[in-house]
């Protein structure tokens, strides 16, 4: 039978994020309700699917969904079967640097150091303790923006970041990604400078498109001081993550997550787990569409020819 209906989806939070009650994820409401899905996950930017007992397969399926998914350049972490699949864990897995066991702490958006960065990315919880601890949070970066004063949001549509996947302030920084890669890789990781509000490709809603400058390796705000920089990128990054605008998810045993990285951002809490407690996910990436600027005149994303090294 036929499911084009639209999802029953109960919001999360205040300004986004839904628990989507129907359909379930199996290969059918895939095929069937997929377009009704993606069109829900525009609404709502984050998707949550409870209990969904799936394979690596549908669940590699239920990706496709949200764009074309991405094969991870890194091998050890991919899944054995499904080559776009990878695998989250908090423990020492063989062939694992340590600090994988905690990635994604501290708030991002997923590849934004890259010309065209991630699209969706989606969670399944396939070992998830029953112990408080190692939550995902969520920040709506979109409804942030809009909350702003008109003046200030007409400066901000002026301005670009520069980004770099292995910039630090600190190179020495435990979580300076600079350590974590070779010189043919440091090579590879060009700067890259993206407008600081985006417009949506499918929605044409406008976001603030910016992470802190230690874990999102942004090196800071084209053509202001530094300090000035700083000063703006924490007055924006403690806006976005107010709790007017933060969903907090706590994993149950097999909940699949979905979220738009172009509009959301979000944060690992797996430090504040113990080890002893598992926790295994599944994670599909989509490739991303390019960062349109809400200002034509600010131009596209583009690699910067004075690139910091
Ligand atoms: O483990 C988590 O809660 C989120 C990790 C993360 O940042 C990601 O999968 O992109
Ligand atoms: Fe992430």
């Amino acid at each position: 039978m036929a499911l084009e209906s639209t999802p029953i989806a109960n919001r999360l939070a205040a300004t986004f994020a839904a628990e989507v009650k129907s359909p379930n994820l199996t290969s059918e409401t895939i095929r069937e309700s997929g377009r009704a899905i993606y069109e829900t996950y525009l609404e709502h930017k984050v998707l949550v699917f409870r209990a969904q007992d799936i394979t690596a397969r549908t669940f590699a399926d239920f990706g496709t969904i949200f764009g074309r998914p991405e094969e991870h350049h890194v091998l050890k972490l991919r899944h054995p079967e499904e080559p776009t699949l990878t695998w989250l864990s908090n423990q020492n897995e063989p062939g694992r640097n340590k600090e994988m066991k905690t990635s994604g702490q501290g708030w991002h958006s997923d590849y934004s150091y890259k010309l065209v960065p991630g699209s969706a990315t989606m969670l399944h919880g396939l070992e998830i303790p029953d112990t408080p601890g190692g939550d995902t949070l969520f920040a709506d970066a979109e409804a942030a923006f809009a909350a702003l004063p008109e003046e200030r949001k007409a400066y901000l549509r002026t301005l670009r970041v520069r980004h770099q996947y292995r910039w630090s302030p600190d190179r020495e920084d435990p979580w300076a990604r600079w350590k974590y890669i070779g010189p043919e890789e440091r090579k590879q990781t060009p700067e890259i400078t993206h407008p600081l509000v985006r417009r949506h490709p499918d929605t044409g809603r406008e976001t603030l498109f910016i992470q802190p400058r230690i874990i999102g390796s942004v090196i800071g705000i084209d053509g202001l001081p530094e300090d000035e920089s700083t000063a703006l990128i924490d007055e924006l990054i403690a806006h976005i993550t107010s709790d007017a605008f933060v969903y907090r998810h706590r994993w149950s045993p097999l909940d699949v997550v979905v979220w738009d990285n172009r509009c959301v951002l979000h944060s690992a809490t797996t430090k504040d787990l113990d080890e002893k407690h598992v926790r295994r996910l599944l994670r599909l990436t989509t490739a991303g569409s390019a960062v349109t600027p809400s200002l034509p005149e600010v131009g596209h994303s583009r690699r910067s020819p004075n690139s910091s090294d």
